[in-house]
């Protein structure tokens, strides 16, 4: 078994390849400087620097049936919400401390509001959980390179009790898995160095995750990215890298393939960053949803809600325009994988069972060829509207008998972002 004990059941992560397709939404108290959520890291502000945020947040616009209205309405199929970041600060009400939303301004559990929206519009509902803290006074500052007191060598050099803090990470997760009903994906954030595995307890916390939640999928990052058959029950139901598509998808040490998930930003932030308007096109997102599906992966598309909470309007064009290519396109994404042939010049294969389909980027100046299917292909139609496609080897192809020739309708691209054939 490629995980010990909890092998990878692929009845519990059905749902998760057959979706492909996911948003991500980095929220928190870093909306209001609005320059990323590792604001508080990158400029060394102190949790006194900080406070001014969680007094003033008061999202009097989150709605969050609107963002799962979105969410859907771009054909994803699920989400993953950050229920506490690096900065420390509680999305949901926790007992355990008293930095959390419901002691600001907003004086409610944000986190059940998405929870219930998202299942409501019948989307399966993640929750992010970060394993750094640079709020918790047992979270230790010397170990992390990345803490924002990390040039302070009073805090740095202060006693602390880490085992406490990896206690209240154990609540915090049993917290998240008990009070709100079925969670999907448990998706820990992050380990390096020392600050990995067991450091974490990871063992008994992924014991304590199955045993709350035995549907659930976790990601991989509680043992560091671990991207093998793993032995570790904490290596995780799925690889996770991140700004990356990887160039072959990802495999095990015996090169078999895993299942995965890129997480990508619109534009270069996670959290809400203000002078960042340098976003993706729909074209490249879809583009890069198709990558990932042809290769066996899952796409995790980020947005980041602004102090309002609102998503920024940028990023709701780009998904509206993603949801109409995948209305006339779904079928090419949903249920599909990696097709078991060399990639084209003009695009990208995906595959459900015997159905084929060609994602066109580049129309070729001839027919469009299926390299070495000759003979193989039925009949082919133009996935958006169902329209027959004439196959037919052409006259001046003789020397390519290997191949399978389909001619497009028309001069261009019927559809520039991505002309699927079927
Ligand atoms: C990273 C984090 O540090 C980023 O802030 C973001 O949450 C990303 C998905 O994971 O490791």
């Amino acid at each position: 078994m490629a995980h010990g004990t909890y092998a990878t059941d692929m009845e519990r992560m059905g749902w998760f390849l057959d979706a492909r397709f996911g948003m991500f939404i980095h929220w928190g108290l870093y909306a209001i400087p609005a320059r990323g959520e590792w604001v508080r890291s990158q400029e060394r502000l102190s949790v006194e620097d900080y406070r001014p945020y969680f007094e003033a947040f008061n999202p009097t616009r989150y709605q969050p049936r609107e963002w799962a209205k979105a969410a859907k309405a771009a054909g994803q199929k699920y989400a993953v919400m950050t229920a506490k970041h690096h900065d420390g600060f509680c999305l949901f009400d926790s007992a355990l401390t008293d930095y959390k939303a419901t002691n600001t301004p907003a004086g409610r559990d944000l986190i059940r509001e998405y929870v219930e929206a998202f299942r409501a519009e019948g989307l399966k509902v993640g929750l992010y959980y970060s394993l750094l803290d640079w709020h918790h006074p047992d979270y230790p500052a010397y170990g992390d390179p990345h803490h924002p007191m990390r040039d302070n060598p009073a805090f740095r050099d202060r006693k602390h009790d880490f085992s406490r803090y990896v206690a209240y990470l154990h609540g915090q997760v049993r917290e998240l898995l008990t009070n709100y009903g079925r969670i999907d994906i448990m998706w820990f954030d992050f380990s390096y160095g020392e600050m990995a595995g067991e450091a974490w307890r990871a063992t008994d916390l992924v014991r304590m995750v199955r045993e709350l939640q035995p549907h659930i999928i976790i990601d991989n990052r509680l043992g560091g990215n671990i991207r093998s058959a793993h032995p570790e029950p904490y290596a995780g139901d799925f690889a996770s890298p991140e700004q990356i598509i990887p160039p072959e998808g990802v495999t095990n040490e015996l090169g078999q393939p895993i299942p995965w998930e890129a997480c990508i930003t619109l534009n270069h932030h996670w959290g809400y960053c203000a002078a960042d308007n340098d976003y993706k096109t729909p074209k490249q997102v879809v583009r890069a949803l198709v990558e990932c599906v042809s290769k066996g992966g899952n796409l995790l598309l980020n947005v980041g809600p602004n102090a309002k909470g609102e998503i920024p309007q940028p990023s709701l064009e780009i998904l509206s325009e993603v949801g109409r290519w995948m209305r006339a396109n779904g079928e090419s994404i949903y249920g599909c994988g990696r097709a078991d042939l060399p990639k084209p010049e003009w695009g990208r294969y995906t595959q459900k069972g015997n159905r084929l389909y060609a994602h066109v980027f580049d129309r070729p100046i001839g027919p469009v060829n299926f390299r070495g299917l000759a003979g193989k292909v039925k009949r082919a139609r133009l996935l958006a509207d169902g329209s027959e496609l004439r196959l037919e080897r052409p006259w001046n192809a003789t020397e390519y008998a290997d191949d399978a020739f389909v001619t497009l309708p028309g001069a261009g691209l019927p559809d520039e972002i991505d002309t699927v054939i079927e």
